[in-house]
C-alpha cells in the first residue's frame, strides 16, 4: 500500500488521510491509494463510516496536471468515485485549504461535505483548458442548481466556505480540527441513522429556465473569445440538466478528452507551470530571504505611481505617495480616492473598505518623506537625468536596508543605480498601467542587484497579487523591447500597402484583445514619440500623425477616430490618405497583403527578439516571454505566449520567413537570430531549452 494516503482508525469510523505534498494532487499514486483504501474500508465490518481528509495545507487541489498528455495508469478518477458511489457506508469530505478540479469532484463523490471555515472550493479546469472530467459537470448542478453551477464552472474561480454552505455545497463548517469535526459529523450521521445520500441521485435542483440558461451562459462566455474550454463547460452543464447521470457523466468524458488533448489546453497548461517558474532563479542560494516591507513609499503621483500606491494600498500596506509640489499631490490623491469610491459605488468594495484604502495612503511634499519606507519606487517620467538626480537623493535619504525601485519601462537600470552608493539595494520594478488593473511585474534585476534586493521586489510583487517575470537589464526589458519589433513592423506593413484597420483587424483575430494600431492610440502616440526622441529613431507615420496633435484616443484622433468621446476605433480617411501618400514619396509601390503575411510580419520579429532576448540571458526561460506577453499585452492565452507559438508552428519554418522577410524587405534585423537558426537546425524548440541563472 502506497504511504502517500494512509488509513487510520478512530473507532468504527476509518479516517483516509492523503499526504502529498505540496497540494495533495491526484497523481496515480494517490488514486490508487485512495481506491485501495475505500475497498479496505468497505470490507472491515468493523468500519461504519469513511472520512476522507487532507494532511499539510490544503485539501486535494485537483488533478495531477503533469500527468496530463502522458499514459494513462489505472485507476481513473472516475472508477474511484464511482467506488464512492458504490459503497454503502456514508463517507464525509472533511476539506481545508482549497478543494480544486479533482479535489472537489472527490468531495462530490463523498456522500456528505464539512469544510472549514477559511476553505475554498472551486472548479478551475477551465483556465486549463479543460472541463471537470470526474463528474464535476454533473453532481455540482444537482446540489446547487444549474446557475451556481454554471458560473463555478465557467468561471473557474472558487467561493468561500460560507457561501459553499449557502448553496447547499457543504453540508457544515468546521471552526476547529478539520479531521476531528468531520469524524464527529460521520458520528452524528451513524447516531441519527440517516440514510446515504448520493449526489448522482439528486434531482431536486435541476428544473432550469432554458432561456435564462442561455443568458447565464452568453454572459459567461463573453469574454471567452477563441477559447474553446468555457463553451465545452455550459454544453456539459445543460447535459447534467437534460440527461440522466451516466450519459452526462459519458458525454463530460468524451469532451474533457477532446479539449486535454488539444492544443488549446497544452498551451494554458504551459501557461500554468510558467507562471510558477518564472519566479524561481537558479542562482539565488535557497537561503536568501526577503526583506520585510511594512512601509512603501512610491514618488510620482501620475497615473503610474498612483496606482502602484493602490496595489500596496489593496492588500492593507500603508505608503506615502511623494510629489514635488502640493497642487500635484492633491490631484494624484484626489484621483486615487475617486477610484476607490467609484468602485465602491458599483458595488465592487464595501464602502469601508474604499474608506480604508484611501486612509492607508499617506501624500507628501518632498522626498523626505521616504525616510522610513522599507521599498521605495519611483515612478516619475522616463528622463534618464531626473531618475538619477531623484536616485542620488534617495541614497541620501533611505534608510540602510531600504530596496530601492525604479519603474522605468526602458532606461538603464545599472546606470541609475550607480547614481548611489548602494547599487545592490537597487532594481526595476516594472508595472503596466493602469497598475492597481494589469496583472505583469517585470523585475529587472541590475548587475549590482544583490539576491536579497531581488527576492524583496519579486516577493512583493505576489504579495500585491502580481504575475512576476524576472529581466535582465536592456532597452525595453523582455516586454517592450519585443513590442518595439512590432511597432517597427507595423508601420512598414501599412507603408507597404495594408491599412491599419485591416492589420488590426487581423491581430485580433490571431486573439489579442486590439491590434498594435489601436494600442498606441490606448497609451497615447506623444508616448511612444517620446521615446524615440530619446533614441533617434524615425517613424514615418507616427512621427506625422504626432505632429498633427493626433496623440491618439486622449485627443479623439490618432491612428483612429474615436468620436463623441467613443473609445471604438473608426478608421479615418484622412489617415488613410496621408498613408497613401507616404508611400508613394517613398517610392514604395503598394500591394494587398495577405491576413497571413500581417500576422508573420507581426508575431515572427517578436520570437526573433525573444530568441536574442534568450541569447543574452535578458530572460532566464522560453516561458518568462511566455508569460510577459500573456500577462502585459493580451497575447492569447489559448495561444501559450509567443516562444511556445513558435515551437508549435516550428522554428525551420518562422527562420525561413524571416530570412525572407529580411532579404524582401532589406532590414538586416529580420535575419534569423543564430539562437533560432541553432535550435531550428537541430529540430528542436524553445521549450528544449534550460533555465539560465
Ligand atoms: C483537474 O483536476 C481535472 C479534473 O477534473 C480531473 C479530471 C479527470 C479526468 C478523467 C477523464 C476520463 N498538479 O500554485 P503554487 C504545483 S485539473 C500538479 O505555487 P500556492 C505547482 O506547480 C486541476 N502540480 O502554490 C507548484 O510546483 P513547484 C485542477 C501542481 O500555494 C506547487 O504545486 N486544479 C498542481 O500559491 C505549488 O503551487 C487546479 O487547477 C496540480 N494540480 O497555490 C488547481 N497544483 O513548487 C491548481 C499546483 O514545483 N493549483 N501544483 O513550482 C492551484 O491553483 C494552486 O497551486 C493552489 C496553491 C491554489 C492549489
Amino acid at each position: 500500500m502506497t504511504t502517500l494516503v494512509e488509513l487510520t482508525r478512530d473507532g468504527e469510523v476509518a479516517v483516509i488521510l492523503v499526504d502529498n505534498p505540496p497540494v495533495n494532487a491526484l497523481s496515480h499514486a494517490v488514486r490508487s491509494g485512495l481506491l485501495q483504501n475505500l475497498k479496505a474500508a468497505q470490507e472491515d465490518a468493523g468500519i461504519e463510516a469513511v472520512v476522507i481528509a487532507c494532511k499539510g495545507r490544503t485539501f486535494i487541489a485537483g488533478a495531477d496536471i503533469t500527468e496530463f498528455g502522458k499514459p494513462f495508469q489505472p485507476p481513473g478518477l472516475l472508477e474511484v468515485i464511482a467506488f464512492m458511489d458504490e459503497m454503502s457506508k456514508p463517507i464525509v469530505a472533511a476539506i481545508h485549504g482549497t478543494a480544486l478540479g479533482g479535489g472537489l469532484e472527490v468531495a462530490l463523490g463523498a456522500h456528505w461535505r464539512v469544510a472549514a471555515e477559511s476553505a475554498r472550493l472551486g472548479l478551475p479546469e477551465v483556465k486549463l483548458g479543460i472541463l471537470p472530467g470526474a463528474g464535476g459537470t454533473q453532481r455540482l448542478p444537482r446540489l446547487v442548481g444549474a446557475e451556481e453551477a454554471l458560473k463555478m464552472i465557467v468561471s473557474g474561480d472558487p467561493i468561500a466556505a460560507p457561501k459553499a454552505l449557502q448553496l447547499g455545497l457543504v453540508d457544515e463548517i468546521s471552526k476547529g480540527d478539520i479531521v476531528a469535526d468531520g469524524v464527529a459529523f460521520a458520528r452524528k450521521i451513524l447516531a441519527e441513522g440517516r440514510p446515504i445520500q448520493r449526489v448522482r441521485d439528486r434531482a431536486d435542483k435541476l428544473a432550469f429556465d432554458e432561456k435564462a440558461f442561455k443568458e447565464a451562459a452568453g454572459n459567461l462566455t463573453k469574454r471567452a473569445r477563441g477559447l474553446e474550454a468555457p463553451m465545452a463547460c455550459v454544453t456539459s452543464v445543460h447535459n447534467a440538466l437534460t440527461m440522466p447521470f451516466d450519459e452526462g457523466i459519458g458525454a463530460e468524458r468524451d469532451l474533457f478528452m477532446k479539449l486535454v488533448a488539444g492544443d488549446q489546453s497544452k498551451a494554458q497548461r504551459h501557461v500554468f507551470f510558467a507562471e510558477r517558474e518564472a519566479l524561481k532563479v537558479p542562482d539565488m542560494p535557497a537561503t536568501t530571504k526577503a526583506r520585510d516591507v511594512a512601509k512603501a513609499a512610491v514618488i510620482g503621483g501620475g497615473t503610474m505611481g498612483g496606482g502602484i500606491a493602490m496595489c500596496f494600498a489593496n492588500v492593507g500596506v500603508p505608503v506615502t505617495l511623494i510629489e514635488t509640489n502640493d497642487e500635484a499631490l492633491q490631484r494624484g490623491l484626489g484621483i486615487i480616492a475617486g477610484n476607490y469610491r467609484a468602485t465602491a459605488a458599483k458595488g465592487g468594495l464595501a464602502p469601508e473598505q474604499a474608506e480604508k484604502r484611501i486612509g492607508l495612503i499617506k501624500g507628501a511634499v518632498g522626498l523626505d518623506a521616504a525616510a522610513d519606507a522599507d521599498l521605495v519606487i519611483e515612478a516619475v517620467f522616463e528622463n534618464m537625468d531626473l531618475k538619477k538626480q531623484i536616485f542620488a537623493d534617495l541614497d541620501r535619504i533611505a534608510k540602510p536596508g531600504a530596496v530601492l525601485a525604479t519603474n522605468t519601462s526602458t532606461l538603464d537600470v545599472d546606470e541609475i543605480a550607480r547614481a548611489t552608493s548602494r547599487p545592490a539595494d537597487v532594481v526595476g520594478m516594472h508595472f503596466f498601467s493602469p497598475a492597481n488593473v494589469m496583472k505583469l511585474l517585470e523585475t529587472v534585476r541590475g548587475r549590482a542587484t544583490s539576491h536579497e534586493a531581488l527576492k524583496t521586489a519579486v516577493e512583493t510583487g505576489r504579495r500585491i497579487g502580481k504575475t512576476g517575470v524576472i529581466s535582465g537589464v536592456c532597452f525595453g526589458f523582455i516586454g517592450n523591447r519585443m513590442l518595439g519589433r512590432r511597432t517597427v513592423e507595423a508601420e512598414r506593413v501599412i507603408l507597404e500597402g495594408a491599412l491599419p484597420q485591416e492589420v488590426d483587424q487581423a491581430i485580433v483575430e490571431f486573439g489579442f484583445p486590439m491590434g498594435p494600431f489601436a494600442m498606441g492610440d490606448l497609451a497615447g502616440l506623444d508616448v511612444g514619440w517620446r521615446v524615440r526622441q530619446g533614441t533617434g529613431a524615425k517613424a514615418e507615420i507616427a512621427d506625422q500623425l504626432y505632429e498633427l496633435g493626433r496623440h491618439g484616443q486622449k485627443t479623439g484622433k490618432g491612428y483612429f477616430l474615436y468620436e463623441d468621446g467613443s473609445r471604438v476605433p473608426r478608421p479615418d480617411p484622412e489617415v488613410e490618405a496621408m498613408i497613401l501618400a507616404s508611400s508613394k514619396r517613398l517610392g514604395i509601390e503598394r500591394r494587398a497583403i495577405s491576413k497571413q503575411e500581417i500576422i508573420e510580419r507581426m508575431v515572427y520579429p517578436m520570437i526573433n527578439e525573444g530568441a536574442r532576448i534568450l541569447d543574452e540571458g535578458i530572460a532566464m526561460r522560453p516561458g518568462d516571454i511566455d508569460i510577459t506577453w500573456v500577462y502585459g499585452y493580451g497575447w492569447p492565452v489559448w495561444r501559450g505566449g509567443p516562444m511556445f507559438y513558435a515551437d508549435q508552428v516550428g522554428l525551420t519554418q518562422i527562420a525561413d520567413r524571416l530570412a525572407h522577410y529580411a532579404e524582401t524587405v532589406g532590414d538586416e534585423t529580420l535575419t534569423p537570430a543564430p539562437l533560432l537558426v541553432r535550435l531550428a537546425n537541430e529540430g528542436k524548440g524553445f521549450g528544449s531549452l534550460a533555465a539560465r541563472g
